[in-house]
């Protein structure tokens, strides 16, 4: 049986998992099984990324061993496909001794081949990227994430990645479907012409890695580690190369270049396919967790469910583009596409079949030509799609194939048929049911892949016993619904939903995990701020006050008394230290703030009936509030 291997990234542990992370493996899972559709033998590995800097530091806050921490994160992604019921084969956490010694083994196949070498490097670092920037200075802000960078000093083992460049070149060239889409290919393309350096692959500053063979305190740096997963998840298996690796597009350098270096170091066989995906945007920013502006799958999974969320991402975002979510566009999806659409047209065919039909598949013969034609269309183009990863146009494509069969249903009314006392009416009612229920029988199949769960609930309810994991794709041809066939009970497979109590709910239950994920991270929120109640705001009286008299008060460099018009019967007086700023000159007429109920207190034996608002910086001289337009002379300031 042929064999088909594909991979996701293998996420980092100093966070709990997003939908954005959620995109990327689902959509590898559905890839996954449309491949096993075609006849595969495939497996799907996915992993934790769990050494390096860090994650060092992410276990150090909250006051774990690097060990602990990523026993208990790894333990939460993996318990996180399974709830969201993803197929991960091999799930590979670096911390694994049989990837470790992969590791080595790629280092040695690589020293052995020439390409590794011993220096020192001084340079920035940006600990967030696990990235030396090069081309930085210090206090300079990492190019990719803007936090700062630190500098380090080290003696490291280099990887002569600047003798891959023409290498890399001429491979890009030759295999023009190695990295997709377009786009991301001339990326690279355009990232290798300017120069590759020699990347440092080991550190010694850090503890937290797998050891570099016979090197004392060296590790190894974290993405010489991590890439190798790939490898050494289906180690012994006989499955590498793999078929695609499927990633965020910004990592696409890591694996377009290192990897692909590194492999052609070692002498090993390369991937055949890297394919990088866009992002989803949340607010207009990228998702992502340094942001915080994320969403969590579960709260999802819970009200609109997982198959509901799968479509939605596969049929929204044009996969190799940016796309963004929202609760809105999630739920609008799912009403008008899955109970509306597809839903719709599955309950009035089934419904229809057993009030007509006593719930026997009717006979096949004279369905026109065009439904059979535009099933057959549909069968080809939305396989072809999924070939490419345009999940969305396939999808697309796919509901044509289901209006075409509304449309025939509404244009032949069978409930008219039904009564009619034509000669014809029974056959044309045959022909109407059949039509439908073959549509949704290929529908069905195509888009298993995408929704597993509701699909083979569609399946048995169509009346097939045997398991919809077993189908392949041989059966999609037109009329293979076998006449006869007592259908199933039907039931709704994707009841509507009422968007703002579900959209209300998802959003109380993010914040729920949002605070289940933190306690299990460890992460404490910053201590709360001493709030103070509006009540309590009230109670401090501002008004609006205009000098009518400044005077230096003696052997006090920095003080002013004021008198101050608030609207008072007489004026107060206030002692101000704010004699460097201003002149008494220039107080006089000024209008300014004043705390009109502070209780008075005696500065240089002058009572002070209150205080002046001026914003006070360290090492400054004080600035006297005031207002760009006129104000009255007493109004309170609320
Ligand atoms: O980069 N939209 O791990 P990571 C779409 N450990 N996809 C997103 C996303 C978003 N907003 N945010 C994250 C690492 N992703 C390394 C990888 S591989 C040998 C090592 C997805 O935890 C996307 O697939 O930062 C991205 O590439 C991946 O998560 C990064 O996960």
């Amino acid at each position: 049986m042929n064999k088909f291997y594909i991979t996701t990234p293998i996420y980092y542990i100093n966070a709990a998992p997003h939908i954005g992370h959620t995109y990327c493996t689902m959509a590898a899972d559905a890839i996954a099984r449309f491949k096993k559709m075609q006849g595969f033998e495939v497996v799907l590995t996915s992993g934790t990324d769990e050494h390096g800097q860090k994650i060092e530091r992410a276990a150090q806050a909250v006051g774990k061993t690097p060990q602990a921490f990523a026993d208990i994160i790894a333990a939460e992604w993996q318990a996180q496909w399974s709830r969201l019921g993803v197929r991960i084969d091999r799930f590979l956490r670096t911390t694994d001794p049989k990837h470790e010694k992969k590791v080595q083994e790629l280092f040695q196949r690589c020293l052995a081949n020439g390409y590794i070498y011993k220096g020192s490097y001084t340079g920035q670092y940006c600990v967030s990227c696990e990235l030396y920037v090069n081309e930085a200075k210090p206090g300079d802000p990492c190019p990719d994430c803007a936090r700062p960078t630190e500098t380090v000093t080290e003696e490291n083992f280099f990887f002569k990645l600047s003798a891959f460049q023409d290498k890399l070149l001429a491979l890009y060239e030759a295999q023009p479907d190695l990295i997709q889409p377009t786009a991301r290919r001339n990326e690279v393309i355009a990232f290798v012409k300017g120069g590759l350096s020699d990347l440092s692959i080991s550190r010694t500053s850090i503890k937290w890695g797998i050891p570099v063979p016979d090197q004392g305190k060296h590790v190894f740096y974290v993405w010489f580690d991590a890439l190798m997963t790939y490898m050494s998840a289906v180690d012994g298996e006989g499955r590498w190369p793999a078929d695609v690796h499927l990633i965020g597009k910004e990592i696409i350098r890591f694996h377009a270049v290192y990897w692909l270096a590194f492999l052609l170091a070692a002498d090993w066989p390369l991937p055949k396919k890297i394919y990088a995906h866009g992002w989803l945007m949340f607010e207009e920013d990228k998702m992502s967790k340094s942001k915080g502006n994320i969403v969590r799958a579960d709260p999802i999974r819970e009200v609109v469910g997982v198959e509901g969320l799968r479509y939605f991402l596969l049929r929204e975002i044009v996969f190799g583009q940016d796309g963004s979510f929202s609760y809105d566009a999630l739920v609008g999806r799912y009403n008008s596409d899955l109970a509306n659409g597809l839903g719709n047209l599955v309950s009035r065919t089934l419904t229809m079949i057993n009030q007509y039909r006593g719930g026997l598949i009717p006979a096949a013969s004279g369905i026109p030509e065009d439904i059979v034609t535009a099933a057959k269309t549909a069968i080809e183009s939305v396989q072809a799609n999924f070939e490419a990863y345009e999940f969305s146009k396939g999808l697309e494509t796919l509901w044509g194939l289901l209006s075409v069969a509304d449309k025939f249903i509404v244009e032949q009314a069978p409930w008219k048929l039904a009564k009619s006392t034509d000669a014809d009416a029974p056959a044309r009612l045959d022909a109407t049911l059949y039509a439908s229920a073959e549509v949704v029988r290929i529908a069905t199949i195509l888009l298993a892949p995408v929704m597993p769960v509701s699909t083979a609930a569609i399946w048995s309810q169509l009346g097939f016993t045997g398991s919809m994991e077993d189908v392949r794709v041989d059966q999609l041809a037109w009329g293979q619904l076998p006449v006869g066939q007592k259908i199933g009970i039907p039931a709704a497979v994707f009841p509507r939903i009422d968007a703002k109590p579900a959209i209300d709910k998802m959003r109380e239950l993010e914040i729920i995990e949002t605070a289940r994920q933190k306690t299990l991270l460890g992460i404490k929120d910053a201590p709360a701020k001493d709030y103070i109640s509006i009540d309590d705001f009230a109670k401090v009286e501002l008004r609006v006050g205009q000098v009518l008299s400044a005077e230096p008060v003696k052997g006090a460099d920095k003080l002013l008394h004021l008198k101050i018009d608030i609207g008072e019967p007489t004026p107060r007086t206030i002692v101000a230290g704010i004699a460097e700023a201003y002149t008494p000159e220039a107080m006089i007429g000024r209008k300014v703030v004043i705390v009109a109920n502070l209780a008075p207190r005696k500065l240089r034996g002058i009572e002070s009936q209150g205080m002046i608002v001026a914003a006070s910086l360290e090492g400054a001289k004080p600035t006297l509030a005031g207002f760009l337009e006129d104000v009255p002379v007493g109004a309170r300031l609320k």
